[in-house]
Order: structure tokens, then sequence, then C-alpha cells
């Protein structure tokens, strides 16, 4: 299914009086503030977040799946779904491939079928934390890390093999995601593991093409529950740079222990020129993957003021990160979740922008504490949502993407084409 433009303009003409009216608002608004309505709007509509394929099915628990219906069965469906995202919110021009889960059989008709939606190809992504059906050896003791040879090379040969399918389709970097780590105290040696883990990560990295990167991801616990090899930013820090240049630490926001100061994390990567790549999610408890902004909407817009100053700073070591959402439910529409958390996303990043960084360095020099939470809270509790929607709208996208894709019963119609029964592989 694709949406038909012309019936996205006749859904925004409903709407569109009000919006002019509070955009124009808040345009004078941000114009005496000093702002420039327009260059935000621009960096707004520059701003492209991926897809992963696996969000695109509902999400499961380990104590059931709850399918909607209408799923994506294949990679071209799953490319369709993140076209139809796109269309509704121009800020989605990305999906980023999980294999084996996304193995393109006939690479240009994949490439072709995604350029016809706009997409580009982000991130590849390995999977070592599954076994396949046709897999010689097992993962249930960990993969890069794993005490036998023979595991790790399987291991190493899969994610080399990733970066091959990765390349045919443009995408320039790998995310290595690990499930390895131990359940029980005294079952892993710590040291070993984390060697052998550099080790084989080192042979993958010298396998990418020289203009790919590496993105190396944490995560404290789950699926293993007593260590992780890779538990957090540190030690995927630690990797990165034994690794050289192109590896960088990747930040999942589910991947932290409860009150952890993810900005801060963000902070000390930017200043070390190593935060690679972003997976947007919220959570109340651990990796819940709630939609992006749902549940602690404060702590995003702080993440994002960091990111925006390492990003609008000019002698900014970092280079660009790239953009993900990793989120996945198992209550909502898959689609209309991924919209509500490309707008927190798009929000926070925007507030972000308006931060008046020379009055709020002035205060920090001064130790204002006060002020500075003035100024940050401003930022915060504006209301810029017209500022998105007409980002979107001047990209021929909807003025509200949600109520868009309700209006044009595209759920329905995709369960009509793919059936009510359908499964997209993911988690
Ligand atoms: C692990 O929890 C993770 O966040 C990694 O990014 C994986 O690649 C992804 O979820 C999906 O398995
Ligand atoms: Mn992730």
């Amino acid at each position: 299914m694709k949406i038909d433009k012309n019936k996205i303009k006749t859904l925004n003409s409903k709407t569109l009086p009000g919006h002019r009216e509070s955009f124009e608002y808040l345009s004078g608004k941000l114009s005496k503030q000093g702002f420039d309505p327009k260059q935000i709007i621009q960096k707004i509509q520059d701003f492209q977040i991926a897809i992963p394929s696996w969000a695109l099915g509902t999400g499961g628990t380990r104590f059931g799946r709850f399918p909607g219906g209408g799923e994506p069965r294949t990679l071209e469906e799953k490319i369709d779904d993140v076209g139809l995202l796109h269309a509704l919110n121009a800020g989605s021009g990305a999906i980023s491939l999980h294999i084996p889960w996304d193995i393109p059989s006939d690479i240009e008709a994949i490439k072709a079928h995604a350029a016809a939606h706009n997409l580009l190809f982000d991130a590849v992504n390995s999977n070592t934390f599954q076994d396949q059906p046709d897999q010689e050896h097992s993962y249930k003791f960990g993969s890069l890390c794993h005490t036998d040879p023979k595991v790790r090379q399987q291991a190493v040969d899969h994610n080399l093999e990733v970066v091959h399918y990765g390349e045919k389709l443009g995408s320039k970097a790998l995310t290595v995601w690990l499930a390895d780590g131990s359940s029980f105290p005294g079952q892993m040696n710590f040291r070993k593991a984390l060697q052998r883990t550099l080790d084989s990560l080192k042979e993958i990295y010298q396998g990418m093409p020289s203009d790919w990167k590496m993105f190396v991801e944490y995560k404290p616990y789950e699926p293993n529950f007593y260590h992780t090899v890779i538990q957090d930013w540190g030690t995927s820090h630690l990797l990165a740079s034994q690794l050289g240049d192109r590896a960088f630490t990747l930040v999942d926001l589910g991947h932290h222990l409860p009150n952890t100061n993810i900005e801060q994390i963000v902070g000390t990567l930017m200043m070390q020129g190593k935060l690679g790549g972003f997976h947007f999610n919220d959570s109340k408890f651990g990796d819940d993957d709630l939609t992006a902004g749902a549940m602690k909407p404060y702590q995003l817009f702080l993440i994002f003021n960091e990111l925006v100053e390492g990003m609008e700073d000019k002698n900014s070591v970092n280079p660009p990160p790239a953009w993900m959402i990793d989120a996945s439910h198992n209550l909502k529409d898959p689609l209309e979740d991924l919209l509500q958390s490309v707008e927190a996303i798009q929000l926070a990043y925007a507030q972000a922008l308006t931060v008046d960084r020379v009055a709020l360095e002035n205060a920090r020099e001064q130790n204002d504490a006060v002020l500075a939470q003035e100024i940050l809270q401003n930022a915060f509790r504006t209301d810029l949502r017209p500022l998105i929607a007409e980002a979107r709208l001047q990209a021929g996208a909807a003025l509200e993407p949600v109520a868009v894709y309700r209006d044009l019963t595209v759920r329905n119609e995709l369960v009509k084409e793919r059936g009510a029964k359908s499964l997209a592989t993911g988690l």
C-alpha cells in the first residue's frame, strides 16, 4: 500500500486554518527570542530517524504476543510500511535491517523498492543472540566471547556476512549488540570473555570496508542476568577505542539501570568523539521498549540538549550520530507507535534547538543554578508542536500523522492486503 499525497493534502486542509494560527503565534514568539524558525524547520526536516525492520510487527513479551493483523510478511512489505511512515511524517527516511531476518533475495529489486519510497538503508544489525535452524554451533553460551573458537568464528563470519549484504544495499555501518554474558556467578571468566570479544570484534572490524563504521551497543542485563560482557558505555568505549577510529559506542536509551544519567553519558562520549549511534525508546523499569517520550519526556529533552550542544559545537570531534528507533511494544498498532516516537524525538530535538545556549553557559559560569533551570525549562515548556507540524506540511506530509493514518484506515487496508494473521519477524 502507498499513500496518495493528494489524500494527505485534502485531510490537511481540515486542520490547516487552526495550524496557521498557532504556527504564526509561535514563529513570532521564537523570532522575538532571537531564533530563526525557518532554520529550525530546516534542521527538523534534515533530521531523519531510521526505523528498525523488527519494530513493524507487534512486539511481544516473554509471556505472549498479540498481533494486530496486517503485519509485513516480507522485506518488501517492511519497506512499504516504513514508506507509509515517511509519507506521513517526512522524518523516517531510512530502514535498519536485521540479518538473518531480512536477507534480501534480489538486491537490485530491494534497492529500487526502497528508492521508490525515498528510503535509505541505515546501519545493518547482526544477530548472534538466537540460533538459526541451519546453524552448526549454538550461541547458548555466547557468541563472540564463546570459549570454543569454532563458535567465535561462526559469529565473526555471520557479522561479515551482514556487512556484505549491507554493502550491497548502500549501508555504511554495522551495529553489534551481543547477548553474551552469564546468568550465574562463577559461570564465566570476565577477563577472558571480554578479551575474546575484543579479539573477535577486531576480526570483524578489519573485515569491514574502509568507509564503514562499527557501533558497539551495550546493555546491563537481559537475556543474561548476572553479567553481560558489554554491560555499559565504559566497556563499549573501551572496546571502540581499542578497535580504531571507525568504531563507536551506541547508546540505546533502554539499556541503563534505573536513574542512570544518560545525558551525562552522551556528553562524555561526544567529548571523546565516540558517540556513533542512538536507539530511541522509553522505559519505566528496564528495556521496556515503550514509545519514545511516553514516560520521561524531560529526560529525552535533556539528552537532546547534550546532543545539540555537541552537534552545534564547531570544535566537536564527534561525527554526526546515526539515529534509530528501537521500540516495539505489545499494545499499540506498531505504525501508530512509531509515528508517536518520531514526533516525540523531533519535539525534543526542536526544544533543544531553542535553548538559549549563550545565556545557559553564562548562568553555568556564574554558578546560577536557578537561572540555568529557568532557561532549560523555558525551552522545554514552550509548545513547539506547530513547528514540527509546519516542517511536515512544507515537506508534503501530514499535519497530524496519527489522525491521517486513522482517517485513511491504513491498518484495515493492510489487514485486507496481508491478512489478519500475518506475522512479522522480530522480537
Ligand atoms: C537489544 O535489546 C536491542 O536493543 C539491540 O539493538 C538489538 O539489535 C535489538 O534490540 C533488536 O533485537
Ligand atoms: Mn537497541
